[in-house]
């Protein structure tokens, strides 16, 4: 269920309570900051891979938690002895659990928290405090009879409501593993080469997203040439992804994806580089290179 990320399944009970990692704690104050772009097209484009909303723009994680920081600041300049830590994207917290409860929104069948008023289309960044602060409560549940991110993600990755089998989910394979994606799963892949928004472009909620503005606005196209990202110009493009939470997708992981999503795209042009990374040194890119010619046209 939890792909090669162990820790998930490991402590789920005081992952559950934030006072194992911060004894003190009495308070948690979560905020969720918008990454939206309303009337933004995102689609698939002939040649070019995918990759996911939140990875256009500058690495979120300094930015919120500096936020954060900000407003431990101000708490403890306020009420004498207070202390804080402020957290995002930290495997110890189960942010969303944490979040739902302090009524920021509900947490859809897709796993995501969304909000009536904004979508999901927003990440999570939170402070713990050593002060008792007034508690919101959590709000109603609005997916009702909806089941569109179920059905609509490409490799099967919700084995029901609200549970996640990541092992299975695109954005675990694009971003987290590192070695051969699974066959079964490579077709469902598409041309998505970091992340998958999927499960979150079918939510209808989605049509309140609103605008970033503690974020700053995407720096790239979510649309990236295919031969930029494995062919001899990925200098050019690793330069621009500089910065980016796409960056953190090796050398090697983005290069492997891109292979496959020129598979998936069919296109006859990605012959001769898909036959010289098959006859390459590196066992993982050679085969993903020998399968995505198999999907070629003129392929036996
Ligand atoms: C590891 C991780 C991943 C992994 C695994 C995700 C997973 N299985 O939860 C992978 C790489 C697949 C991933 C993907 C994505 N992630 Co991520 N991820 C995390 C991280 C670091 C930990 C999540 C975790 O511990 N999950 C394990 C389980 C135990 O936790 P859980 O989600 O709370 O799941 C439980 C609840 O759903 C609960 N539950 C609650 N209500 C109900 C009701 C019922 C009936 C049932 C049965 C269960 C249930 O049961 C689940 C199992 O215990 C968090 C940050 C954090 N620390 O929380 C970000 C985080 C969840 N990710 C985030 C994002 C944006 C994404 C992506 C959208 C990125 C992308 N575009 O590719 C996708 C979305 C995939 C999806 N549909 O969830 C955001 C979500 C923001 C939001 N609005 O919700 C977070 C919060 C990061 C952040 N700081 O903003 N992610
Ligand atoms: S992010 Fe994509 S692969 Fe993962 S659960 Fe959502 S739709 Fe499925
Ligand atoms: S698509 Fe439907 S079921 Fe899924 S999270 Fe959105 S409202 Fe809920």
């Amino acid at each position: 269920m939890n792909g090669g990320m162990d820790y998930m399944a490991r402590n789920t009970e005081s992952r559950r309570d934030i006072r194992a990692w911060m004894p003190d704690a009495k308070s948690v104050l979560l905020c969720g900051f918008s990454y939206g772009e309303p009337g933004a097209r995102h689609a698939s484009k002939e040649g070019h891979g995918r990759l996911a909303r939140y990875a256009a723009r500058e690495d979120y994680h300094p930015i919120l938690r500096d936020r954060m920081n900000e407003v431990r600041d101000w708490l403890s300049a306020s009420v004498p002895g207070a202390r804080g830590v402020a957290f995002c994207d930290m495997s110890p917290i189960l942010e969303r659990s944490y979040a739902a409860a302090a009524g920021l929104g509900w947490q859809g069948k897709n796993t995501l928290l969304l909000g009536a008023d904004i979508g999901s289309y927003f990440l999570i960044a939170g402070l713990a405090m050593n002060i008792e602060l007034p508690a919101d409560s959590p709000g109603p549940d609005h997916c009702g009879s909806c089941t569109k991110c179920l059905d609509a993600c490409p490799t099967g990755a919700f084995p029901k409501a609200r549970v996640l089998d990541a092992s299975r989910c695109i954005s675990y394979f694009t971003i987290e593993s590192k070695g051969t994606i699974p066959e079964p799963f490579r077709e469902g892949i598409g041309d998505w080469v970091f992340g998958c928004d999927v499960c979150q472009e079918v939510c209808p909620w989605n049509r309140f997203e609103k605008p970033a503005r503690a974020l700053p606005p995407a720096s790239i196209a979510t649309e990236l040439p295919l031969e930029e990202l494995a062919g001899p110009a990925s200098a050019g493009v690793r330069s621009r992804l500089k910065g980016l939470p796409v960056a953190r997708a090796v050398r090697k992981r983005l290069t492997r994806n891109a292979l496959l999503a020129m598979g998936n795209s069919r296109l006859e042009r990605y012959r001769p580089i898909l036959e010289e990374y098959a006859a390459g040194a590196d066992p993982m890119l050679a085969e993903q290179a020998r399968w995505s010619l198999s999907r070629l046209p003129g392929a036996a």
